[in-house]
């Protein structure tokens, strides 16, 4: 890597000095024309398949039952009460099987890790002064919350002391960063590090998100690399289409700390021990049930949304086609929180395109791909209403899409409104 380029890498990720300042050193926003992708991105690697996800028709048969609770994995009986099912025990055992490598696993140990840390300068918000704005806006022109930006650091400081990442792309940054402490594994990550933190101030649950990509050819940073370059690379490197995901997963600040993640072979839930500081296994194997009376849509936006949208809306509240029940409402405002309940309990989460903003709210690369790995590893579905969230390919790294997540029946029956119209 050239000095310049090094140094400047260097500085993205290791200052806790203000973002603007740092983005400016590497990536200039004329250089890059606002993080659109580059069409070109390569598809993942032959390594990366053998941790896709399963077939279509396996996940078809995984419809029944949610598993909540278990007290240790489906696979090893405790031998004595005093045993737990970690999280590091899973992931030695993923390993063993040969599901996933050292390296990811030591990229998703130090995501665990960030999670813990921001779980508990959540849980510390009002009494550390880390409640209100930090008095900045991000890049898509939203305030940021202090707690936004602490996250932010703290994801990129794990990822970066993990050795093994080599570009990270965060709802609060402009653009891609190259982590320059990478010696191996060169994982791409994209995560929202504090996700419905307008919810921080009244203490209502919060979430993080985060995806893993294998490296790609996009993202092979050469020594001789200038920075325009190099950000080029990290650009397209980023924007792969979701069904490339090695790994994805949110942790949820709530009444607990809850961890849910899959690498693609079914979806497991961790919840944070704070006697013992551990992750343990609690919800093995999550199914999401094939069909849910629950919606979670901001219906303030309704009268802005497709007139499809909002034909499918009136008929979950029509008692004449539900036997006299209506659908119930739950919305949080809170992606993490709502979509965990929709996972455990069934349903279908929406955040609709409208006449203001056609592709919604919420992000693709970073939310919606990441969450529709999850659904559909557990049995459901996520889509924009048209289109499977999934095979969208990154056109830029905020980009936005809207997003339809839950029960496979539920999306289904939604589309059977947007797709019609
Ligand atoms: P954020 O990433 O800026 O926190 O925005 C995403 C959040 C989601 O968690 C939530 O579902 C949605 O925005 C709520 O938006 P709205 O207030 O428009 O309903
Ligand atoms: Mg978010």
């Amino acid at each position: 890597m050239a000095f310049a380029a090094q140094r400047s890498a260097q500085a993205l990720v290791s200052d806790a000095a203000p973002r603007a300042a740092s983005r400016s050193s590497v990536c200039p926003r004329a250089l890059l024309s606002s993080g659109r992708c580059l069409q070109k991105a390569v598809p993942a690697p032959s390594a990366a398949k053998s941790v896709q996800p399963l077939s279509n028709g396996s996940r078809a048969v995984r419809t029944q039952a949610v598993a909540v609770d278990a007290p240790a994995s489906s696979s090893a009986k405790p031998k004595s009460q005093y045993e737990v099912f970690t999280l590091t025990t899973w992931l030695l055992k993923e390993e063993q099987k040969g599901t996933i490598d050292t390296e990811l696993c030591t990229v998703i140990s130090s995501i665990a890790l960030a999670c813990k840390q921001i779980s508990s300068l959540v849980q510390r918000a009002g009494i550390s002064n880390l409640t209100g704005l930090a008095g900045a806006a991000n890049v898509q022109g939203e305030d940021q919350k202090k707690l936004d930006v602490v996250s932010n650091e703290v994801f990129a400081n794990c990822l970066r002391s993990s050795g093994r990442t080599g570009v990270i792309a965060s709802e609060e940054e402009e653009l891609p960063i190259a982590v320059e402490e990478t010696y191996s594994g060169n994982y791409i990550v994209v995560f929202d590090p504090l996700d419905g933190s307008s919810n921080i101030d009244a203490g209502i649950s919060v979430g993080s998100i985060w995806g893993i990509y294998s490296p790609n050819e996009g993202c092979t940073i050469e020594e001789m690399d200038d920075p325009e370059t190099m950000m080029q690379k990290c650009v397209t490197s980023v924007c792969q289409p979701g069904r490339s995901l090695l790994c994805s997963g949110y942790c949820l600040y709530s009444s607990s700390t809850i961890l849910v993640l899959t690498i693609g072979d079914g979806v497991y839930g961790f919840t944070l021990d704070p006697l013992i500081g551990e992750y343990v296994l609690t919800h093995d194997r999550i199914q999401i049930p094939e069909s849910g009376k629950i919606y979670a849509f901001n219906e303030g936006n309704m009268d802005l949304w497709d007139p499809s949208v909002q034909e499918y809306m009136k008929s979950l509240k029509n008692p004449d086609n539900w036997g006299g029940k209506p659908y119930s409402a739950r919305y949080i405002g809170s992606l993490v929180g709502d979509f965990h309940r929709t996972m455990l309990y069934g349903g279908i989460y929406g955040y609709p395109g409208d006449k203001k903003n056609l592709n919604g709210k919420l992000r693709l690369l970073y939310e919606c791909a990441p969450m529709s790995f999850l659904a559909e590893q557990a049995g459901g579905a996520g889509s924009t209403g048209s289109v499977r969230v999934l095979d969208i390919m990154p056109e830029k790294v905020h980009q936005r899409v809207p997003l339809f997540i839950g029960s496979k029946n539920e999306v289904e029956y939604l589309e059977s409104f947007t797709k019609s119209s």
